[in-house]
């Protein structure tokens, strides 16, 4: 077969349908990361267009030109759409697009979830684009803190868009980072071990286990105080045992990693682009490995340092004071690596170098304010002022969007196959960078004077008017920079003319395709023994293309890539992936369906809309079953390898392991929520606790626990080929009992409107019932597909899966029923 024949027979295999049916059915990562990137710098014109309006009020003193209640939507709005709507989103985007390309892989792990994630993206962001439109979109400041924004003092729809809409927002972040930690573990080319990874695939790694660890405290958040609004269980009302300050210890458990979740990205576009630009290759890649995973871990304990002023007791202030004073560590280890390749190489300044050096100049004053506000009495009066805000700028600006840009105009050819027209970019930087710095260093020097942030205006007598004036008129610079990249963009990708493959001379592997990139990214698969595989064989391109590598040989119309060891990269399974479909879009919708029936109220539908996804999800795992063993498969080189389907560690046992991490913070963050109320709370005992019960506690944990083992036992049986339902039987069984035993503790409690230790109870309950139906459901379908005969002895991956989930049954009802009756007995 010569290249350009399989060329045709992969494309015939991989494409995407044609026009706009290919948009709504495409599960490609390539589509769908840009797709995610388009919509994200959609979202970030809104952002910028509310800055605008925000620095347009702030322009002059007295200013009338938008009233309280529009600039509160308006800086509410600003900061949520930058931080969940368009900086999250973007790193989502390039990876999705890049991450397969960089490992030598065809697609993600799971291409259907990718387009899941899409959808989710969309659709919740949708809804707060026509809250804005209408006018009645959040006011109550991008951290939401109650009792600002509980149903006393917020009770119209506003505050709703934000809790239920960022809600459904976040399952695409959630769906994203499962992808990318499975992707990044066990997709790759064969070789590449953990230490050949690109150095983006780190940072994409730690920000991944990042997200699954920091966003579910913020989901338990909303879920907490969207119930408060809506059926009024007092979690935040300190009259009813609940504390507003649970809020702002759940939000910073998320917030305070959510500025690394944001900045890691950035790092990891500026390794990879630093080492290129400089002609070298990058210092202290081990280096900038472990401080990437210091910060990651020394960030999870710092969230305290946004709540100095509200009476944290002072060995805490000194504690979260020193820590956030260490972050300063990892970072400098990484901004002196950066420096040393710079140091060790011979710099080119093409347009991507231009913002990375915006990125050292900014990031660093940031990083400086940064160590000022972590001194606490500093920051006792530098609180809620301009000068907070200009910092957050220098961060978020520099540390994320002039990397951004930097990567934008680095992989641009790549995208598009096309060389860059005319010299826009290099003037639109100056704009940007010009801009930038006079917007915010104004900032801090009116926020040091004493103007607060978030308030819309200011007298004339306090002299603060020419400050913001020179402010508001570098913020339109900067703007019209932005505006001149977007140009420079869109004239680079559909006017300019072709340009070479790989014009930056670098190593990895995302320019060994063609470019524009093939919709199956590799005509075959690389061996790879080296970091930056293009150094050692710069002909590995065509070598590729001609099917020298894995999979070369596309007999079969599917699509097929390797799964490999994690640690190592030795090819370990051939895996088939579903093809183009419209189930993924379909299945956001219902989800939307289930988000809206919450926000208007129409509870109803919710019952419904949660069997639809449900139903939705059924059908999706169905079609990944197969009626016949298929066993080992030829991959090329004279290899042989099992399917990913068949055997324990199928790709959705990988899948289902990453998913629990992030539910087992959520489920941690409530029981961390429940300790806290306990301890910190005011209006603590309750009057009334649960009437403990020994035969409830002893059903209950014993039945989980049989159900775990019985599922345990079939998954045994089937593998050695006696039936395996004489033990799935009992093991449903038993998980209905759990189920019962769940029930049992719901319709027993207190009245959860009366008390927030009522109110935790039930949403513990109501917790471990929703998993207990969802395990039966699971055993239910598994004996489904043995009846029909898509199991065997091999084509066992379901049995582990749902094993999985049981053992976490187990683990949660045993820790909810000691919780729930425990308190009585001691009482
Ligand atoms: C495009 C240029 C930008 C300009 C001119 C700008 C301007 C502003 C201004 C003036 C405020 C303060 C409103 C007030 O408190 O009175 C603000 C708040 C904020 N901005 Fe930006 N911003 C920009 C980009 C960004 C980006 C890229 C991010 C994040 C990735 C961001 C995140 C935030 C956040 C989180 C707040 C706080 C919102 C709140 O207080 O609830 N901004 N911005
Ligand atoms: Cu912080």
């Amino acid at each position: 077969m010569n290249a350009l024949r399989r060329h045709r027979k992969l494309d015939a295999i991989w494409a995407s349908e044609p026009g706009w049916k290919g948009w709504t059915s495409s599960v490609n990562h390539s589509d769908l990361g840009r797709m995610f990137l388009v919509t994200a710098f959609f979202f970030f014109l809104v952002g910028g267009v509310l800055a605008m309006l925000i620095r347009a009020q702030l322009a002059t003193p007295d200013s009338a030109f938008v009233d309280a209640g529009a600039f509160a939507q308006f800086f509410t709005m600003h900061g949520t759409i930058m931080m969940f709507l368009f900086a999250i989103p973007t790193f989502e985007g390039l990876a999705i697009y890049l991450l397969p390309k960089m490992l030598g892989t065809r697609d993600l792990a799971f291409p259907r979830l990718t387009a899941y994630g899409y959808w989710c993206y969309a659709f919740g962001g949708a809804m707060l684009l026509v809250a804005l439109f209408f006018g009645i979109a959040p006011d109550g400041g991008w951290f939401m803190y109650p009792p600002l924004t509980g149903p006393l003092h917020s009770p119209g729809i506003n505050t709703d868009f934000w809790l239920i809409g960022i809600t459904f927002v976040e399952i695409s972040a959630i769906c994203a980072a499962v992808e990318f930690t499975v992707s990044i573990l066990k997709y790759r080319a064969p070789g590449m071990s953990l230490d050949k990874m690109p150095i983006f695939a780190w940072y994409a790694l730690v920000t991944s286990l990042m997200i699954l660890t920091g966003f579910p405290p913020l989901i338990l958040g909303s879920v907490l105080l969207e119930v408060e609004r809506a059926f009024g269980l007092p979690f935040f009302q300190a009259d009813l045992g609940g504390d507003s300050l649970l809020w702002q210890h759940l939000f910073w458990l998320f917030g305070h990693p959510e500025v690394y979740i944001i900045f890691l990205p950035a790092a990891g576009v500026i390794s990879t682009v630093i080492p290129v630009m400089a002609r070298t290759t990058l210092l202290g890649y081990g280096w900038i490995v472990a401080s990437a995973l210091a910060l990651a871990f020394l960030s999870f304990g710092l969230w305290v340092h946004h709540m100095f002023t509200t009476g944290i007791p002072h060995m805490g202030l000194a504690f979260f004071s020193a820590a956030s004073t260490l972050v300063a560590v990892p970072t400098g280890v990484q901004v002196f690596a950066w420096i040393g390749t710079m140091w060790k190489g011979r710099p080119e300044l093409h347009m991507p170098m231009l913002h990375i050096l915006g990125f050292f100049v900014t990031f660093i004053i940031g990083g400086l304010t940064g160590v000022m506000v972590a001194v606490v009495p500093f920051d006792w009066q530098a609180h809620d002022t301009a000068f907070i805000t200009a910092h957050l700028h220098y961060v978020l600006f520099g540390g994320f969007v002039f990397p951004m840009l930097a990567g934008i105009y680095y992989w641009l050819p790549l995208v598009s196959g096309r060389k860059r027209l005319f010299r826009l970019g290099e003037l639109a930087f100056a704009l940007i960078f010009v801009g930038f710095h006079g917007t915010f260093l104004a900032m801090h020097w009116v926020g040091l004077l004493g103007q607060r942030r978030r308030i819309e205006t200011y007298d004339a007598e306090t002299g603060w008017g020419v400050i913001n004036f020179i402010s508001s008129v570098s913020s339109f610079v900067m703007a019209i920079g932005l505006a001149m990249v977007l140009v420079d963009i869109i004239i680079h990708s559909f006017v300019a003319v072709r340009g070479p493959r790989n014009p930056w001379r670098a190593g990895t592997l995302e320019w060994a395709g063609m470019s524009p990139p093939a919709s199956y990214n590799f005509a075959s698969l690389p061996m790879v023994g080296a970091r930056a595989p293009l150094y050692d064989t710069p002909d590995l391109a065509n070598r590729l293309a001609k099917g020298e590598g894995y999979l070369g040989a596309p007999e079969v119309a599917r699509r097929e890539t390797l799964m490999v060891d994690a640690a190592n990269g030795r090819p370990e399974a051939l895996v088939i992936y579903p093809g183009n479909t419209r189930l993924p879009i379909l299945m956001a919708a219902v989800t939307g369906g289930f988000f809206l029936s919450i926000l208007l109220k129409l509870f109803w539908f919710t019952p419904l809309a949660l069997a639809g996804v449900a139903a939705l999800a059924l059908v999706w795992v169905w079609q990944l079953s197969a009626r016949a063993d298929q066993g080992p498969q030829e991959v090329g080189h004279g290899t042989t390898l099992p399917l990913a389907s068949e055997g324990d560690r199928s790709p959705g046992w990988w899948g289902s392991t990453f998913l629990l991490v992030a539910n087992a913070t959520f489920f941690g963050s409530l029981l961390f929520g429940y300790a806290f109320l306990w301890t910190v709370a005011p209006g603590w005992p309750p009057a009334q606790w649960l009437a403990p019960s020994w035969v409830e506690l002893a059903f209950g944990i014993g039945a989980a626990l049989v159900a775990a083992l019985a599922q345990h036992l079939s998954a045994r049986r089937n593998r050695a080929g006696t039936a395996p339902m004489v033990a799935l039987a009992p093991a449903l069984l038993a998980t209905v009992a759990t189920a019962v035993a769940f029930g049992a503790l719901l319709l027993r409690l207190p009245p959860p409107d009366g008390h927030a230790y009522a109110a935790t109870l039930l949403i513990l309950g109501a917790y471990g019932l929703a998993h207990a139906l969802l395990v039966g459901l699971m055993q239910s379908f598994l004996i489904l597909q043995i009846r029909r005969g898509f199991t065997s002895p091999q084509r066992r991956a379901g049995f582990a899966i749902v094993a999985l989930w049981s053992d976490y049954l187990a683990v949660i009802t045993v820790l909810i029923l000691l919780a729930a009756h425990l308190p009585g007995m001691i009482a």
